[in-house]
């Protein structure tokens, strides 16, 4: 039996049962549960209320063609994807990914690990999240403006700044979201906050760009300071090149450490002396290149193909902020051997369950990804709040609240594993912390 609460082990068989082609999804549900059996134990009017078995199913699963014209004149069809997975403390909220391996499975374990992350953030918001197995790898500009249109004419029936609020993850950044949010204006006539991470000039707040990263260090600088410890001379690997990845180097050489290593899908890029924040951010933000153009323009560092090789690269502290099942055990190991101290998650779900397994038996201070990176679900959370208000705040003050909320959110994790009784497990005490706020507002509102 995997669970030793039996009442779980049988609502995680039905889930099994349920969802057994999607194993991105059942990896997820599966980790929530093995922490949440303990509240099980000792919450038995949430097992009354039937908390648990509602938790893992979905409110709404939407899917939809999206059919557009290529540059050639040519039709295309993708598949587009929306889950509406809790509204317990507000509305719908998570990110829309565009990625050629976006599946229902990827889209609900997205959307069932938002429900807990929202929750942490201590703001009004529930859990969602969308994609299509759209590529935007190679397409022009002027294709991307039309694969945006024919996905928001779908999914505009099915959100609103109250009801359901989207925002970019992978393949996603602000032009998609400009794109999609004229699309929605355009058809339902209303000028309101449906999506975040706007741009400036139309209602988007300062430091959303920057959020996910700087939070992702605000909370490791937490983790870190327990240790009585900091980011001072620490020698830093980041996987990824993306929004995540980005401004987590930004501010890891704030905080006074060091990136040397920093990759894409196609490899990673190493230099002893540091990676060149500016010229990394001017290559793939602007240029949209890739990293193995990095190695072209700065002789110090050198190109490896493979990304996964980049858990080689020695560190103090290892922030994975690509993709999901990105650091494996083997990954884990090497940096383990390599002395790896402290491992925080920016991406959804990039250690496997074997890789976190071998960093807590290690002592590694691990950061889970619902904890670590949800300064950028936050900093949507604020935009809302501005967009509401019709007002703005300027990024020092956003940059703050930031700050704040990813104390909080350390704090909520580290004080829930205490009080359960596993003082340090932050996946533990991440897990049980966000559930317990959903599981009481689920409560209070009767079953449905
Ligand atoms: P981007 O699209 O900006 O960047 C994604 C990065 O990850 C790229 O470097 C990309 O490389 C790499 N990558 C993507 N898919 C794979 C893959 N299958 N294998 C290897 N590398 C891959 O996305 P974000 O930075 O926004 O998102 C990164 C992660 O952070 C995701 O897990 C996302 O869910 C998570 N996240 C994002 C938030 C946000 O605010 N944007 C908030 C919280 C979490 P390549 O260019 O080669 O594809
Ligand atoms: O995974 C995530 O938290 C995001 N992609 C951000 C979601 C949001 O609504 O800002």
């Amino acid at each position: 039996m995997e669970f030793k609460n039996e009442y779980l082990a049988k609502v995680y068989e039905n889930v099994v049962k349920r969802n057994s082609s999607e194993p991105e999804f059942l990896q997820a549900v599966k980790e929530v549960f093995e922490s949440i059996e303990l509240v099980a134990d000792k919450r038995q009017d949430f097992v009354d209320a039937g908390i648990f078995d509602r938790i893992a199913e979905p409110e709404r699963f939407i899917m939809f063609r999206v059919s557009w014209l290529d540059d050639n004149g040519k039709v295309q069809v993708n598949r587009g994807y929306r889950v509406q997975f809790n509204s317990a403390i507000g509305p719908y909220k998570g990110g829309i990914r565009f990625h050629p391996t976006v599946n229902a499975s990827v889209i609900k374990f997205l959307g069932f690990e938002q429900t807990f992350k929202n929750s942490l953030t201590g703001l009004p918001m529930g859990g969602g999240k969308g994609g299509a197995d759209f590529d935007p790898k190679g397409k022009s500009d002027n294709e991307i403006m039309k694969f945006c249109q024919a996905f928001m004419t779908e999914l505009q029936k099915y959100i609103g700044a109250d009801t359901d609020v989207p925002a970019g993850d992978i393949g996603v950044g602000a032009r998609e979201i400009g794109y999609m949010f004229g699309q929605y204006k355009r058809i339902r006539d209303e000028f309101t906050g449906v999506l975040t991470g706007k741009g400036l000039h139309y209602g988007g707040s300062l430091a959303r760009k920057q959020a996910t990263g700087y939070g992702l260090c605000y909370f490791t600088r937490e983790m870190l300071a327990t240790k009585n410890d900091s980011f001072d001379g620490k020698t830093v690997v980041i996987s990824g090149s993306g929004n995540v990845a980005l401004y987590a180097c930004e501010k890891v050489y704030q905080l006074g450490g060091k990136v040397v290593a920093m990759s894409d899908s196609n490899g990673y890029v190493y230099d002893e002396n540091g990676i060149d924040f500016k010229i990394m951010q001017q290559l793939k933000e602007v240029e949209k290149k890739r990293v193995k153009d990095y190695a072209d323009i700065v002789k110090t560092a050198t190109y490896v193909e493979g990304c996964r090789n980049i858990w080689n690269v020695k560190c103090d502290i290892a922030l994975p902020c690509a993709t999901q099942n990105e650091l494996d055990e083997n990954g884990a190991k090497e940096l383990i051997a390599n002395g790896v101290k402290y491992v925080a998650e920016g991406a959804n779900m990039p250690s496997t369950p074997e890789a976190v397994e071998a960093f807590l038996n290690a002592g590694v201070y691990f950061g889970p990804a619902k904890a670590a990176n949800a300064g950028g679900v936050a900093t949507s959370g604020l935009e809302m709040s501005q967009n509401s208000m019709r007002l703005s705040w300027t990024f020092e003050e956003v940059d703050e609240k930031l700050n704040g909320i990813m104390k909080g959110i350390y704090k909520a994790a580290y004080d829930a594993a205490k009080e359960y009784g596993c003082e340090g497990n932050l996946v533990k005490g991440a897990n049980i912390a966000g559930f317990l706020k959903v599981a009481e507002a689920m409560k209070s509102q009767g079953v449905m």
